[in-house]
């Protein structure tokens, strides 16, 4: 590997500077193991609270008596932690920078304009009869509109959940009907890298499932005329102006729900990922200032989208609750061209910069001249998220981006966390490229082999947590029976992450990616199940099965095996429609990259699909098959090797 033995310590100049520096970082450990009822009460008093709470910490992860609880008498109010409480200091403070899909759009949102957009839109909600529990499903682009739909649900106690501007009709319809939402919001179109995205139309194929639905806000953003539905549809743009911009914050509890999130498991349906108000926040808050050693005034941008977790917590809310700047780009890394970023970089002073490593190998394969044309003085810190980043990756942003002085913050976490638990703390940590390094104080990890022995040492096993945080979530939206047994069945008494992982003789650990049928494709979390359910709607599929391979850009691609009816004949037209099929039912990102013709599918004598093999084949391993002669048909194996697709 092209970084065994390299080490960066932290830089000598951020010692005494940093918010922690290494020995802040031991006496914090320290702090957590001793006391750890004091740690967590002074990390919950970084936030407002209406009420402060005396209740700590309450969790069991057995069976009998599971449950976790966190701050559980104490009472507050996201949008007041948030906006609120900078008033007096910080009103004229950039909140939040906008930089739109084409160069030039631009704009400015102090902390003064937040809490009256916010505190507009919440009333409108209310008009609308949205009320504290209520959940409210958000379908926006990438634009400030959208922190000010999160923040006015979290104002009025509304639970809400985001769903990512790439989802299909059939699967934002899913995700409306998993969590019964009567509201919606959503815009006429959203821009990315010069296409429109025909965000409203969405709404309104997937409403024809969804007879609960009541109202749609909808937000005018391109202008385009769209259809506007007498009686259900209400334009933001047009009661804006007279909704009143007054609006207390509801008190909530500290566990009451603050948001649902979808997220891919390894089997079945998306899982709503719930979060609540006290924990999630005071984790989200904490972390942002730690890993990212945020000081207000800084300008951070998160590149991540609100509809996945990075930009929940490090885009919203994590900035915010911090008095931050926090940095909204609508557009795609390489449009107009591949220098974008770092134009954007330039143009508003960003200091902190946290993407993912698909966005960077892309960019990497675009040359060193689209980063070395800007200057970048202004960044003091990267960071990377989502996935495993190769060494060379870190090392061509660490030289490039970098320009070999800056610390990369490599954050492992996942939607169920909250916020991150493995990352350097960049005053404190000395990196090494491809490691998230080690866990944050209070972060129990541990490795794992198949049967849940633990493992000492440098080795390598399945991640698991075995204490709570308080950004874990709490349940899956309606099913705390799948909650538990999804994370805390397969090692009784343990959080199991799906992900495996290394841990090498410093204790640092590496992240090898997810051992479950959960797949990381350009950073979206994909489960395998839901493409296969997409693929066998189709009429012409009898059965599919789809696993990860390697992928040069995006990190893994998707490769589909497919089984056709015996009436329906492989053709190339066939392939390109069932590709087709699958960007339509789920979203574009989903849609396999390589689609073999399977005559049959190697399964065990009990009908489970060997998807060891399967892998092996796609990563075209097809000398480490492994031991064959316990399936039904071995034969089925010589014709997929035979016939194997040339994935590159
Ligand atoms: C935040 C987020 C979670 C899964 C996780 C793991 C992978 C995330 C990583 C990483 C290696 C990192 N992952 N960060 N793997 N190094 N720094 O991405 O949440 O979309 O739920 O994905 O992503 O496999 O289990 P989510």
């Amino acid at each position: 590997m092209v970084s065994d033995g390299l080490l960066f310590p932290a830089p000598e100049d951020w010692a005494g500077k940093a918010h922690i520096d290494a020995a802040g970082y031991e006496a914090a450990v320290a702090r957590v193991q001793s006391d750890p009822e004091g740690y967590w009460r002074d990390l919950a008093a970084r936030l407002d609270w209406i009420k402060a709470p005396t209740k700590i910490k309450d969790v069991s992860y057995a069976k009998e008596d599971f449950r976790i609880r966190w701050f559980e008498d104490g009472v507050l109010n996201v949008s007041a932690n948030c906006i609120d409480r900078h008033l007096p200091h910080r009103k004229d403070d950039v909140a939040l920078i906008f930089e739109g899909d084409e160069p030039g759009v631009s704009d400015k949102i102090t902390y003064g304009q937040l809490h009256d957009q916010v505190c507009r839109m919440a009333n409108v909600l209310k008009d609308l009869g949205a009320r504290k529990g209520d959940r409210i499903t958000i379908y926006l682009p990438m634009v400030p509109v959208a922190a000010v739909a999160m923040l006015a649900c979290a104002r009025i106690g509304a639970i809400h959940s985001v769903v990512f501007g790439g989802f299909s009709p059939d699967s934002i319809a899913g995700r409306i009907q998993d969590c019964d939402s009567r509201l919606v919001i959503t815009a006429d179109q959203g821009c990315r890298g010069g296409k429109k995205v025909p965000l409203k139309a969405n709404i309104d194929e997937a409403l024809e499932q969804c007879p609960q639905v009541e109202k749609v806000l909808l937000v005018r953003w391109t202008g385009a005329d769209v259809p506007v539905v007498e009686g259900r549809d209400v334009v933001w743009n047009d009661v804006r102006d007279a909704a009143s911009p007054v609006c207390e914050p509801e008190p909530m509890n500290a566990e009451d729900p603050l948001f649902i999130l979808y997220t891919s498991g390894s089997t079945g349906k998306p899982k709503g990922v719930l979060h609540t108000t006290g924990g999630y926040l005071a984790w989200a808050s904490w972390t942002f200032e730690a890993v990212f050693d945020y000081r207000p005034g800084e300008v951070f941008w998160c590149t991540a989208d609100v509809g996945w977790v990075t930009g929940h917590s490090y885009v919203v809310y994590g900035p915010l609750a911090n008095g931050g700047t926090s940095l909204i780009f609508e557009g795609v890394p390489n449009y107009p061209t591949p220098s974008r970023f770092w134009d954007v970089v330039d143009k508003h002073k960003v200091e902190i910069f946290y993407t993912a490593p698909t966005a960077l190998r892309a960019l990497m394969r675009e040359g060193d001249e689209h980063v070395l044309k800007n200057d970048l003085s202004s960044l003091r810190l990267l960071g990377s998220v989502g996935e495993p980043i190769n060494p060379e990756a870190w090392l061509w942003y660490h030289r490039v981006v970098g320009k070999d002085r800056l610390p990369i913050v490599d954050t492992w976490w996942q939607t169920e966390t909250g916020g991150i638990l493995v990352s350097p703390l960049p005053g404190a940590t000395a990196l090494k490229p491809g490691s998230a390094t080690k866990p944050l104080p209070g972060v129990k990890l541990q490795l794992v082999d198949a049967e849940g022995a633990v493992l000492e040492g440098a080795t390598e096993g399945n991640l698991v947590i075995t204490d709570s945080w308080p950004g874990q979530m709490r349940t899956v939206y309606g099913d705390h029976q799948r909650f538990f047994e999804t994370y805390f069945s397969t090692y009784p008494g343990k959080y199991f992450t799906g992900d495996g992982c290394k841990r090498d003789a410093d204790g640092y650990y590496w992240i090898t990616g997810r051992v479950d049928d959960v797949i990381n494709v350009s950073g979206h979390r994909l489960g395998t199940a839901e493409i296969e359910s997409a693929l066998v709607a189709h009429e012409a599929v009898a059965e599919a099965a789809v696993v990860g391979y390697p992928h040069d850009i995006k990190g893994q691609g998707v490769y589909a095996y497919v089984t056709l009816k015996a009436d329906a004949t492989p053709s190339e037209e066939l392939r390109k429609q069932l590709v087709l099929w699958v960007r339509h039912e789920i979203g574009p990102f989903a849609a396999p990259d390589v689609l073999q013709w399977a005559p049959g599918l190697p399964k065990t004598r009990s009908g489970k699909i060997m998807r060891r093999i399967l892998r092996k084949i796609a990563e075209n391993a097809v000398d480490a098959l492994g031991d064959t002669s316990t399936l039904a048909d071995p034969s089925v194996v010589d014709d997929l090797v035979r016939n194997r697709a040339g994935a590159k």
